[in-house]
């Protein structure tokens, strides 16, 4: 099966840029693996243009003036995924056991292509059977309708459309609960909490022109050239400007070091590229905190200097005591923090901090960017509020080119925030719900993501409905959570292809089958379209035109529609039915719920480059409680959240350049030179020496979490690597088994992916 694993793997750096000729080679090897048709060309070139479709891997903004290939290497990957012609029938599920299916790798799972048909599991055979679409409704009607409510938990991934998320929630809050743990749970929730806190909006600033305006960007924990590449073209545009670009990651990431433009014939053939970091500081994972701080430390201490000199000011004071709370407290706590505590907590030397200070020191407008990198640590909320405290010092929030840029992971990731996917009652317009459908939404707080998990554990959740991704393959604790998945009443898997989740069976147990976002979507009113939020807050309209994977699909809208109509009493003031009939109507209804953001949506729904929801912070209107932008000292230097031992690392679960998510395209992780497995321990070579391993050996990592719980990865490849000494890094999900479920940020509950610690076993 593994046709691309090898036995032998090869690990060697890469020399090529980000982009290049590499892009277009890894195009060439899977858009015939998936034995796309010629639509798919078609398709890809409507990918992320106006009255086209909204790319399904990230989140990254589409232009208004876009690009004739709007689309890269990962976008690509991710049409032609969906695309496949290849299919998982029910033939596939008659000849494999889910037992037996368990040995599969993920790949191998979602490789047979696309489901065809609602799919319900037999115990007794342990297969998957083909069933009826009703009879599937009916028995999750009659599996849901006699539990608690405030047992059953409603996931979504951020893939699914503004219009399927709002049904989705307003479904669950209807059925009495605002149990709606989603993927953000495990993402920026860091930056929804910290933001919140600091400037007043859960999201970032700024909006693509801001890199026309920028003179500096700082980079931190974001691997662009795997996870966003169409950013690379705004960075490359930045840096043709003149643009600084500071760049702070434990790992030396390909795309932040250099690219060349697929999209431009010159470069291509001249073997042209372009620099993008200006200095790359390899800080010590969690160790981001510190390198803040001493960045700051320069400033204040350059600031007290000239103001004492009578010279011009460091810091942009009359900002600062116009907009801000805290700042006298930061400063404090900034003067008085340690040099060598700071050296010895970021792993960067004071000289290298000061370089990165003297940068942002002198530029008008900073953009600081950044992704998983800081927000899944213990202390990932503080991170984020480090950002804050550093763009604050010289006024850089609400200007052009200036601003906290969080980039977002899942393509409506952002959106489904916006319409009440959200276990948190004050994010929700309680009242407009009760005007619009006259009911008493719940007002006591949902079940996150890692409280799912401990729920599934501990038995009091009794079921899960899945709107789209791979839960429990994504999720921390994944032994316990195996084990405990079967206890379930019931188990509902809404996907478009086969994955881990899908092998683990409640008592009842059922796979439905759904259109992606590039098909069409054909309803009573005609063929509609979906609508999605980028990570700038600008929203877009996505119309599929393929031709669906199967005739037996439904959409979202409908699936959710078809289950709410079982589960709630009928109520003449939601039309289900109406709604999945035109999608148009779902807008309107959103635009009821909430007239601010979506005034007149149905009109702007496909406005070039989408339309803006709008950011007070980015007009410097502060919604905190004190009605300004607050300062918060770091409460400690390292956002690990454990202290350092004897023996013991920080272990960073990474994305490989081939896989979104737990989806995995393949076996090449090409910017880090892995080709042909999954199973490395990346490792400093002294680290290799202290330890005693050696390149090539076979060891397991065991977490370190002093629970007296083992959690073990057994099986990976010493793989010598620059990467700072203490650290190791290792592939996401096959790690997540090391994760414990109480180890996350603390306000937020983002597990701590990037820093979780472990021991090497020989
Ligand atoms: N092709 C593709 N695109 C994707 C995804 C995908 O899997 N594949 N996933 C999507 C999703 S849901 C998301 S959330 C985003 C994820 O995109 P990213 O935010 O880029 O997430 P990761 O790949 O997990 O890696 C984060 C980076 O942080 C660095 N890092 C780790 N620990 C630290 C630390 O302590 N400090 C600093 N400064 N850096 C650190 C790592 O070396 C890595 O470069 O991408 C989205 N886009
Ligand atoms: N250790 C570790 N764990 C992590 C992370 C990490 O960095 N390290 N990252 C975390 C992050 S940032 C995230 S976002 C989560 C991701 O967690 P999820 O969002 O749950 O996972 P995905 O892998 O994106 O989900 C893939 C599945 O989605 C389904 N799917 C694809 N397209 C569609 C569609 O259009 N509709 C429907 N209904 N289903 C569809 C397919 O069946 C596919 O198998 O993982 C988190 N877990
Ligand atoms: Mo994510």
């Amino acid at each position: 099966m593994s046709k691309q694993r090898s036995d032998r793997p090869e690990i060697k750096p890469f020399a090529g840029p980000a982009g290049g000729w590499g892009s277009i080679r890894s195009l060439a090897e899977i858009l015939p693996r998936e034995r796309v048709t010629p639509d798919a060309l078609v398709q890809l070139a409507r990918q992320n243009k106006p009255e086209g479709f909204m790319c399904t891997s990230c989140a990254w903004p589409k232009p208004a003036d876009h690009h004739p290939a709007e689309f890269c290497e990962e976008g690509a990957k991710a049409t032609a995924w969906e695309l496949t012609t290849l299919r998982t029938t029910p033939e596939f599920f008659e000849q494999h056991t889910l037992t037996e299916l368990r040995d599969w790798k993920d790949y191998d799972l979602e490789q047979h292509g696309r489901l065809t048909h609602p799919l319900r599991y037999d115990a007794a055979s342990d297969k998957y059977a083909a069933c009826g679409w009703e009879e599937a409704f009916d028995a999750i009607g009659a599996a849901l309708r006699p539990l608690d409510p405030k047992s059953v938990a409603f996931y979504s991934s951020g893939r699914t459309g503004l219009e399927a998320s709002y049904m989705y929630g307003l479904m669950a809050r209807m059925f009495g609960n605002q149990n709606l743990p989603d993927s953000s749970n495990m993402c920026h929730e860091s930056t929804s909490v910290g933001l919140k806190a600091a400037i007043g909006v859960p999201v970032g600033t700024t909006r693509l022109a801001d890199f026309q305006a920028c003179d500096a960007i700082f980079f931190f924990g974001q691997n662009v050239g795997s996870n966003a590449p169409r950013m690379l073209h705004d960075l490359r545009s930045a840096r043709k400007r003149g643009v600084e670009i500071i760049t702070f990651n434990p790992l030396k990431e390909r795309g932040l070091e250099r690219f060349t433009n697929p999209q431009n014939p010159i470069e291509m053939l001249t073997g042209g590229e372009t620099q993008i970091s200006t200095q790359y500081h390899q800080v010590k994972a969690g160790g981001d905190i510190a390198a803040m701080l001493g960045i700051a430390k320069f400033l204040i201490e350059w600031d007290d200097a000239a103001l004492t000199a009578g010279d011009p000011p460091v810091l942009d004071h009359e900002f600062i005591a116009q907009h801000t709370k805290d700042f006298d407290a930061f400063a404090e706590a900034t003067r008085a923090a340690e040099w060598a505590d700071i050296e010895h907590e970021s792993g960067l030397a004071q000289s290298a901090l000061e370089q990165a200070a003297r940068v942002y020191a002198r530029s008008k407008a900073v953009l600081a960017i950044y992704g998983m990198g800081l927000t899944q640590h213990v202390k990932g909320v503080e991170n984020v509020r480090m950002v804050v405290n550093l763009l604050l010092l010289r006024g850089n929030i609400g200007k052009p080119g200036a601003g906290p840029t969080p980039v977002r992971g899942h393509s409506n990731v952002q959106g489904q925030r916006t319409v009440g996917i959200t276990e948190k009652t004050e994010l929700v317009p309680v009242d407009k719900l009760k005007e619009l459908y006259g009911f008493d939404p719940p007002t006591e707080k949902g079940l996150d993501t890692v409280e799912t998990c401990s729920g599934v554990i501990d038995g009091s959740v009794k079921a899960v409905i899945g709107l789209g991704g791979n839960f429990l393959r994504a999720v921390p604790e994944t032994a316990a959570m195996e084990e405990a998945w079967p206890r379930l009443d019931l188990s509902v898997q809404i996907a478009t292809k086969l994955n881990r989740n899908h092998l683990f069976a409640g008592k009842v147990t059922y796979l439905l089958p759904c259109l992606g976002r590039i098909e069409e979507d054909v309803q009573a009113s005609g063929p509609q379209a979906v609508s999605t939020e980028d990570s700038t807050s600008c929203i877009h309209g996505s119309r599929g035109k393929s031709k669906p994977a199967s005739p037996h699909l439904l959409s979202e809208p409908r699936i959710v529609a078809e289950i709410a109509k079982r589960i709630l009493p009928p109520n003449p003031r939601v039309d289900w039915d109406g709604w999945v009939a035109d999608y148009a109507r779902i807008r309107d209804a959103i635009e009821a719920t909430y007239p601010a953001i979506f005034k007149d949506y149905n009109k702007r729904l496909f406005t070039p480059g989408g339309f803006w929801k709008g950011n007070k912070a980015a007009e410097r209107i502060w919604l905190t409680p004190s009605g300004r932008a607050e300062f918060l000292a770091p409460s400690c230097l390292s956002a690990t959240g454990f202290s350092d031992a004897e023996g013991r690392f920080r272990l960073m679960t990474l994305r490989s350049n081939d896989q979104f998510n737990t989806t995995i395209y393949g076996y090449h992780d090409r910017f880090r030179g892995v080709k042909g497995t999954r199973d490395v321990l990346l490792i400093n070579r002294e680290d290799m020496a202290a330890t005693g391993v050696s390149e090539g050996q076979i060891v397991a990592l065991e977490s370190d979490a002093g629970d007296g719980k083992l959690r073990r990865r057994d099986g990976l490849i010493v793989t010598p690597y620059d990467i700072p000494r203490g650290c190791l890094g290792a592939y996401y999900p096959e790690a997540n088994v090391l994760i414990p479920v109480e180890h996350h940020a603390e306000q937020s509950h983002v597990p701590a992916a990037k820093s979780v610690p472990v021991r090497i076993r020989v």
